[in-house]
C-alpha cells in the first residue's frame, strides 16, 4: 500500500464530463450508464434517445445544449456524472457544475482543429483547480499512433498528459488496450467487458517503452521512484498506483485513458480509474473552503420541469440533508427543501435524505439561484463560488406574435434566464425593444425554440436596432412665431434662435443672449423645453446630438403669451432651422478586442475591413500560448453577426469584447437603409 495518496476514497463522487464539441461526451455517459446497469442498453446519440440529449432542442441540433445529471452505482459506490455541452456557446453551463465536482473527465479525440477548444477547457480546469482524466475517444477510428496524438494535444494542457494505456492493433485497427500500470492487455468486445489477455509479443517492446516514459513522468514528483529508475530497480506496482492517484488528485499530471465510447470500449477501465483515483467530496469541500460541522450545499443547475416544478440540482459538500429541511442563503434569507431526488437525465427518483458527497435535485427552492451556497448555519455562510458570465456576443430583439402572449412571454423568459444565467435580458428604451443577449446564434436560437416549443409562445425576432443619432454640419439662424387668435385667449410666442454644430460627444447646449427682457425669464425656460423636446426626433428620424442653440431674440405678448406658446415657437424654429443645417446621421463605432487561435489571425484580420472596421493592431494574447488578440474599431451595425463569422473561422472558439468608442458620420446607401428601416426615410 502506497502512502502519498492515502488510499482510495469511497464516498459518493461527482464527475463532470467535459471536452470539445462532438468529442463523444454524451455517448460516453450513455456507455457508462449502460455499463453500470443504470440503463438497459446504450442508445446511439443519433437515435435521440440518450439519457442526456432528450430535449427537442438538443435533438434538433444534434448537440448538447445543457448539462445533464445522471447518478449511477459502480461496484457498490455512487457516482454522479454530469454531461456538459461542448459548444463554447453553452460553455457557461459547465461553470457551476465544475465548481462543485470532484474530477473532470475530459473527452478528447485526435483532431487538430479541436485543440484550441480543448485548451479553453483545460485552462478553465486549471483556474478552478479541478483534477482531471483525459479520455482519448474514438480510438476505433484512430489512424495516428496514440503517442503522436498526445504530442499533438499536449500544448492544450499546462500539465503533462500521462499515457496510461496503449492500443493493441490488428491490421491497423485498434482491438484492445494495454494498461501500463497493470501490465495487462484487454481485448475489446463490443458493448461488453473486455477480455483480459497476455500482452502480445509484438507489443512487448512498445509497452516497455511507453511504460518507462509513464514512470519517468511520475518520477518528477517522486524522488524515490527516480532513484529506482536510475538504479534500474523495478518499482513495486502498489507504489506506481499510489503515485498515479496522488499526482492525479494533486493535478500534477493528467492521466490519459483510451477507448471508444460508441462501442463501449475502455469504459470499464475509465470507471475503475475513477473509482481508484478520484478525490471525493472532502477534497472538494476543502478546495472551496466550505466549513465543516454543518450542512453546506452548492447549487449547480436550476431546472423548471415540464410539470412546472423548480429543481435546484445541488452538491451536498458537507453534513446531511433531510426533506423539508430549512437552509440559509448567503444573504441570510431562508429556504425550505421540498423533495430530494436522485437524477437520471430527465427522470427523478424521490429520496428521503442526502448526505455529504451526494448530488441531488432539491425541490421548490423558490428564492435560490444557480451557483449559490446554502447552509444550515443561521444567517448563512459566504458564497463559495462566484459566477461571472462572459460579455454577451450576440443579441436579438423579440416580441410575441400575438399581443396577448406578452405577459406569458416575459414570465417564460424569466424562467429561462433563471435556468441559464448566461442569458441576459434588457428593455431598450430608445427602440422600445426587448433584447435578449447571449453567447452565440445557436444559444439564442435554442432560447427561442424553448419559448416556442416548451412554452408555446410564437415569437417574432429580429436584429436589435442600432442606436443611431443625428447631428448637423452647418449653422443657421431661424425665427419661429407661434400665433393663434381663436376667440378668448390667444397664443403668442416669438423666438429667434441660432443653431450651431458642436464637436462629437458634446451633447446639447442651450444659451440665451436676450437683453432688455424681450423674452421674459420664464419663457426662456419654455424655449429650452421646446427645443429639447424637438431634439428627441430630428429631421432624419433619430435623436439629435452635438448641437448648440442660442436664443438671441424674440417678443412676447402680455396676455396671449404662455409656456406652451413659447415651446411651440421654439419647435417651429427648430424644425425650419435644422433643415438648413445639413443634418447627417451618426452611427456608434465600437472598439473590439478579438481573441483567436494564432493560426486564424490572418483570416480574422482580413474580415475586419469587410465590416468597415479599422485594424488598430494585433499581438500575442498575454499568457495564452498559441492565441492572439486583434484590436480594431468597427461600427456597431457590423458587429451584430460578427460572432458567427469569427466562430466559423476558428472551429468555434474565437470571441470578442466590444465597448463603445465614438460616433461617426454615416452617409450614402447605408444611411438611407438605416433611415428606411427606421420607417422615416429622408
Ligand atoms: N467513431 C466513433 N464515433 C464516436 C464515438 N463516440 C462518439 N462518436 C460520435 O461522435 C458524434 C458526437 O457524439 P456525442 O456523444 O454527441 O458528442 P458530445 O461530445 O456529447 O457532443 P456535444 O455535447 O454536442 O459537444 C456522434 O456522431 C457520435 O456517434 C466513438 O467512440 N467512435
Ligand atoms: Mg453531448
Amino acid at each position: 500500500m502506497g502512502t502519498r495518496a492515502g488510499g482510495r476514497r469511497t464516498g459518493p463522487k461527482c464527475i463532470a464530463i467535459v471536452g470539445p464539441f462532438a468529442s463523444g461526451k454524451t455517448t460516453l455517459l450513455e456507455a457508462i450508464l449502460a455499463r453500470t446497469g443504470a440503463i438497459p442498453r446504450q442508445s446511439p446519440v443519433s437515435s435521440g434517445n440518450t439519457v442526456s440529449d432528450h430535449s427537442p432542442e438538443a435533438r434538433a441540433h444534434a448537440m448538447s445544449v445543457e448539462a445533464t445529471f445522471a447518478t449511477t452505482d459502480f461496484m457498490g459506490e455512487q457516482i454522479t456524472f454530469v454531461d456538459c455541452p461542448g459548444s463554447i456557446e453553452f460553455a457557461f453551463e459547465a461553470e457551476p457544475v465544475l465548481a462543485a465536482c470532484d474530477l473532470a473527465v475530459v473527452v478528447a479525440e485526435a483532431d487538430e482543429k479541436k485543440i484550441p477548444a480543448l485548451q479553453l477547457i483545460m485552462r478553465k480546469l486549471d483556474d478552478l483547480a479541478i483534477p482531471r482524466i483525459l479520455f482519448l475517444n474514438k480510438i476505433d477510428k484512430a489512424i495516428a499512433g496514440v503517442r503522436e496524438t498526445l504530442k499533438m494535444l499536449q500544448p492544450a494542457s499546462s500539465v503533462p498528459l500521462l499515457l496510461r494505456q496503449i492500443p493493441v492493433r490488428k491490421d491497423g485497427i485498434v482491438i484492445g488496450s494495454i494498461d501500463l500500470a497493470l501490465e495487462r492487455a484487454y481485448i475489446y468486445r463490443e458493448y461488453a467487458e473486455s477480455q483480459v489477455a497476455e500482452i502480445p509479443n509484438d507489443d512487448k517492446a512498445r509497452e516497455l517503452e511507453a511504460r518507462f516514459s509513464m514512470l519517468e513522468t511520475l518520477a518528477d514528483h517522486d524522488d524515490h521512484l527516480m532513484e529506482q529508475l536510475l538504479e534500474e530497480i523495478e518499482p513495486p506496482k502498489d507504489a506506481i498506483f499510489d503515485d498515479l492517484s496522488a499526482d492525479l488528485r494533486a493535478g500534477a499530471v493528467t492521466p490519459v485513458l483510451i477507448g471508444s465510447a460508441e462501442k463501449g470500449n475502455g469504459v470499464l477501465r475509465l470507471l475503475k480509474a475513477i473509482r481508484h483515483d478520484a478525490p471525493d467530496v472532502e477534497a472538494t469541500r476543502k478546495r472551496l473552503g466550505a466549513p465543516e460541522g454543518q450542512t453546506v450545499v452548492q447549487v449547480m443547475k436550476t431546472i423548471h420541469t415540464a410539470h412546472g416544478g423548480k429543481l435546484s440540482v445541488s452538491r451536498v459538500l458537507s453534513g446531511q440533508l433531510a426533506d423539508a429541511a430549512e437552509l440559509f442563503l448567503s444573504n441570510g434569507e431562508t429556504t425550505k427543501v421540498s423533495g430530494i431526488y436522485r437524477m437520471l437525465g430527465k427522470d427523478q427518483i424521490k429520496q428521503t435524505s442526502a448526505k455529504a458527497g451526494d448530488t441531488v435535485a432539491l425541490g421548490k427552492l423558490d428564492n435560490v439561484k444557480t451557483g449559490q451556497t446554502l447552509s444550515s448555519a443561521k444567517g448563512g455562510i459566504r458564497p463559495l463560488v462566484t459566477l461571472e458570465p462572459p460579455q454577451p456576443v450576440f443579441a436579438f430583439a423579440l416580441r410575441p406574435k400575438e399581443r396577448k402572449d406578452e405577459v406569458k412571454m416575459s414570465a417564460a423568459i424569466q424562467r429561462l434566464a433563471e435556468e441559464d444565467p448566461s442569458l441576459s435580458l434588457r428593455h431598450n428604451q430608445d427602440s422600445a425593444e426587448t433584447v435578449l443577449s447571449g453567447h452565440g446564434e445557436m444559444h439564442l436560437r435554442v432560447v427561442r425554440e424553448r419559448l416556442e416549443g416548451k412554452n408555446q409562445i410564437p415569437i417574432e425576432g429580429h436584429a436589435p436596432a442600432v442606436p443611431y443619432r443625428e447631428t448637423i454640419r452647418k449653422s443657421a439662424q431661424q425665427r419661429g412665431r407661434h400665433k393663434k387668435q381663436s376667440g378668448g385667449h390667444g397664443q403668442f410666442g416669438d423666438v429667434v434662435i441660432e443653431i450651431k454644430p458642436l464637436p462629437r460627444g458634446s451633447g446639447f447646449q442651450f444659451t440665451d443672449t436676450i437683453t432688455g427682457g424681450v423674452v421674459p425669464k420664464t419663457y426662456i425656460q419654455s424655449v429650452e423645453t421646446g427645443i429639447r423636446d424637438y431634439l428627441k426626433t430630428g429631421p432624419l428620424g433619430f435623436p439629435v446630438v452635438d448641437v448648440a442653440v442660442n436664443l438671441s431674440d424674440g417678443s412676447y405678448h402680455a396676455v396671449d403669451s404662455s409656456d406652451m406658446a413659447f415651446q411651440m415657437a421654439a419647435k417651429l424654429a427648430m424644425k425650419e432651422g435644422m433643415a438648413a443645417c445639413s443634418p447627417v446621421l451618426l452611427e456608434p463605432v465600437m472598439k473590439v478586442e478579438i481573441v483567436t487561435p494564432s493560426d486564424a489571425t490572418s483570416k480574422i484580420i482580413a474580415l475586419i475591413p469587410q465590416r468597415r472596421g479599422q485594424i488598430l493592431g494585433y499581438d500575442a494574447r498575454p499568457d495564452w500560448p498559441g492565441w492572439d488578440v486583434v484590436e480594431a474599431t468597427m461600427p456597431q451595425a457590423e458587429i451584430g453577426d460578427l460572432i458567427i463569422e469569427l466562430r466559423s473561422a476558428t472551429a468555434g472558439v474565437a470571441s470578442y469584447k466590444a465597448t463603445f468608442d465614438h460616433m461617426a458620420e454615416l452617409t450614402g446607401r447605408l444611411a438611407d437603409e438605416a433611415m428606411n428601416a427606421n420607417g422615416k426615410a429622408a
